[in-house]
């Protein structure tokens, strides 16, 4: 779960299958593609997505596969994500509620099967259920060796950093949750106010219209999917791109949109 820095990172928040979003925001950081069709940065830096890349929007398949070839390729990381844990279990055959989204990823499967056959879509299905299951709960970036930046998807502990256990993938998938109110939404605490020491945190899955910096950790999930914005943390310049999404996919708006869109 360690990476050394190299040439730069670019950190992707919440994708939630925006994918037009998100080659847009790598044409923006400047990545090209290669003659393998791969999108590459010609200063050598590379991806790192926060997880969710798929569910909620339109383009799940094709979210998925950028992270397997880029992945497989080494020009890019992604770590383990609750819907991202909930789609892995439901490729590898086991009884899960596809709902928030998800059921958009069943659909997708469905045309995909229409489209090349059942032969295809298992071989894809195992592929992509494969890197799901492989992916870290964080990343612990370094810079000639000196820890610099964690990179989870929805919080982490400082007593957790570094380990790999149940109740930490727990942890990073969901955050610190402490049960749900009484619409079925999860009430979540505020481990960032926790967090101390000079190690920065950067997570995502809870949406915010803009970047939230407190104590050493940046959220930069910016709700793309619900018509907020795509965003990426540049490290190390610590400076921040947007790409802004073309709509609201979510089909929610006012009060049950998180970012308050009411279109
Ligand atoms: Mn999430």
């Amino acid at each position: 779960m360690r990476i050394e820095l190299g040439s730069g990172l670019d950190i992707i928040g919440d994708i939630h299958a925006c994918y037009e979003e998100f080659i847009t925001l790598l044409e923006k950081l400047g990545y090209e593609q290669n003659e393998k069709c791969l999108y590459v940065h010609p200063e050598g830096r590379k991806i790192l997505s926060l997880g969710d890349v798929m569910s909620r929007g339109p383009q799940s398949i094709e979210c998925m596969l950028f992270f397997l070839r880029h992945v497989e390729e080494g020009v890019a990381y992604m770590i383990d994500s609750n819907h991202g844990w909930k789609i892995a279990r439901w490729l590898d055959g086991r009884k899960v509620q596809m709902k928030h989204g998800d059921e958009k990823v069943e659909e997708e499967f469905k045309q995909f099967e229409k489209k090349h056959g059942a032969k295809e879509t298992s071989v894809l299905k195992e592929k992509l259920k494969n890197l799901l299951m492989g992916a870290p709960s964080h990343f612990i970036i370094t810079d000639e060796g000196n820890e610099k930046v964690v990179c989870t998807h929805a919080g982490i502990k400082d007593d957790f950093i570094g380990k790999e256990n149940s109740r930490i993938k727990d942890f990073c998938r969901y955050g610190d949750v402490a049960g749900m109110d009484e619409k079925g939404k999860p009430i979540r605490r505020d481990w960032f106010k926790e967090h101390r020491g000079e190690l920065l945190i950067v997570w995502g899955h809870d949406p915010k219209p803009e970047p939230m910096v407190i104590n050493n950790t940046i959220n930069i999930d910016q709700g793309a999917v619900f018509g907020g914005k795509l965003t990426c943390y540049r490290y190390p310049e610590k400076d921040f791109v947007f790409v802004h999404a073309l709509k609201n996919y979510s089909g929610k708006v006012g009060a049950d949109n998180p970012i308050g869109r009411r279109d």
